[in-house]
C-alpha cells in the first residue's frame, strides 16, 4: 500500500526489513547498542560484524534516541538504530514518538532520501503494536509536512497481521 503525503510516499510493506532497499534501514535497539534478537538479530546476521563494531565505537544512546552506523553487507546504506521504549518502564508513547522522530531527523542530518522502519518495541518490548502503528505514522507524517529531504518512508511489516494494523492506520483520521 502506497500514500502521499505533501508530495512524499509513506508505504507499507510486509516483510524482512533487512531485503530493503532504502538509504537506510531501522534497527529496534537497545540503549546499549547490542544487537541482541529480532530486528537487530537479522540484521546482525545478514550485515556483518563491521555493523556492532561501529555500534561499540558510539557506545550508546538513550531510550527514544537514534544514532546511525552503515550498513555493511546489506542492501541499505546505512542502519540507523533507534531505541524504543520497554513497556512498562513508563512514559512509552512519548519515547517511541522521540524514536520515530530521531530516527527522521539522524536520515536528513545524513542527506538520505528514504528509510524503512520496523514496528520499533512491538516485539521484544512488549508494546501493543495498535498504538505503535498510531504513533510512528502521525508522528512521519507530521513530520514529512515539514522542511524535509525525505521522500520516502517505508513502514515493514513482519506478519500480515501487523501489516492490518497498519494499514487501518493509515487513513485520512491520522492525517
Ligand atoms: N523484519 C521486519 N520486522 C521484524 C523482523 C524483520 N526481520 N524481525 C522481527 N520483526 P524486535 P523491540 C518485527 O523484538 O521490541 C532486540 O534484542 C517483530 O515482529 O526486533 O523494539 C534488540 O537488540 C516486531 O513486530 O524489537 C533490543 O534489545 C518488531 O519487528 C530489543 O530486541 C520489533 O521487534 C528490541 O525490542
Amino acid at each position: 500500500m502506497k500514500t502521499n503525503f505533501a508530495s512524499k510516499i509513506i508505504e507499507l510493506v510486509e516483510g524482512d526489513i533487512t531485503e530493503m532497499e532504502t538509504d537506510a534501514i531501522v534497527n529496534a535497539a537497545n540503549c546499549q547498542l547490542i544487537l541482541g534478537g529480532g530486528v537487530a538479530g537479522a540484521i546482525k546476521k545478514k550485515g556483518g560484524p563491521k555493523i556492532q563494531d561501529e555500534c561499540s565505537k558510539i557506545g550508546g544512546t538513550f531510550v527514544g534516541g537514534a544514532v546511525i552506523t552503515t550498513g555493511g553487507n546489506l542492501k541499505a546504506r546505512y542502519v540507523i538504530h533507534a531505541v524504543g521504549p520497554r513497556m512498562g518502564e513508563g512514559n512509552e508513547d512519548e519515547k517511541l514518538r522521540n524514536a520515530t522522530l530521531n530516527s527522521l531527523k539522524v536520515a536528513d542530518d545524513n542527506n538520505l532520501k528514504s528509510i524503512a522502519f520496523p514496528a520499533i518495541s512491538t516485539g521484544i518490548f512488549g508494546f501493543p503494536i495498535d498504538r505503535c502503528a498510531k504513533i510512528m505514522l502521525s508522528n512521519t507524517i507530521e513530520y514529512l509536512k515539514e522542511q524535509t529531504g525525505i521522500e520516502r518512508v517505508v513502514f515493514c511489516l513482519f506478519d500480515h497481521l501487523a501489516y492490518q494494523v497498519f494499514e487501518q492506520q493509515l487513513t485520512p483520521e491520522t492525517e
